[in-house]
């Protein structure tokens, strides 16, 4: 199974944040689904458009990261639209599928006990989720073990996030301290972590 956690931060003069996560177990805990969303813009609307696509994804949860960016690309057409990245993890063959359209980060960090060794970063393609066209879309695939930690922030977190992790760390523990030291101040900002056990 998965350990997760969740921190963000609402932009100054906001009350509710444009970013939303989306974590949720599929397939009778077979599967797991984790995503990013960005809504572009700041407050109600971006935060209405990203619930939009965050529901869109749990109507289908079984189905593979590009068909679900497909759908949400669909449902969200005229909106300002959202940035997304997302990761369906089949947990029975602990393997990860991942996709991201726009700039939400997204993170493997291969670790054991005490040392994280080495990470994968996730190659999204630009565009924006329910505005004007999506570019191909073909979601990469892999292993996830034991300790391996996958990350998606959004860009109101600072590109350097990863430069510094404690595997140690609780993975909502680690989430906090993303937003606590890499959160810029002038947007909203959401960490989504997810750790095999
Ligand atoms: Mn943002």
């Amino acid at each position: 199974m998965l350990e997760f956690g969740v921190a963000g931060r609402i932009a100054p003069g906001e009350r509710i944040s444009g970013d939303l996560e989306v974590v949720h177990y599929y397939d009778g805990g077979g599967g797991a689904l984790v995503a990013a969303i960005d809504g572009i813009g700041h407050g109600e609307q971006a935060a209405a458009t990203a619930r939009l696509a965050a529901d869109t994804i749990l109507r289908h949860p079984e189905e593979q990261p590009a068909a679900l960016l497909r759908r949400c690309h669909a449902a969200l057409r005229g909106t300002r639209g959202v940035v997304l990245s997302i990761a369906s993890i089949d947990l029975r063959q602990a393997a990860l599928s991942w996709l991201g359209i726009g700039n939400v980060s997204g993170v493997v960090c291969r670790g054991t006990a005490s040392v994280l060794t080495a990470r994968e970063e996730l190659l999204a393609r630009p565009g924006v989720v329910g505005y004007g066209e999506l570019p191909a879309l073909h979601a990469s695939v892999i292993p996830l073990r034991a300790r391996d930690m996958l990350i998606f922030a959004t860009d109101g977190i600072s590109r350097h996030f990863s430069d510094d992790l404690a595997s140690g760390a609780s993975a909502q523990s680690l989430a906090d301290a993303i937003v606590a030291h890499h959160g810029r101040r002038n947007d909203d900002a959401l960490v989504v972590v997810a750790r095999a056990r």
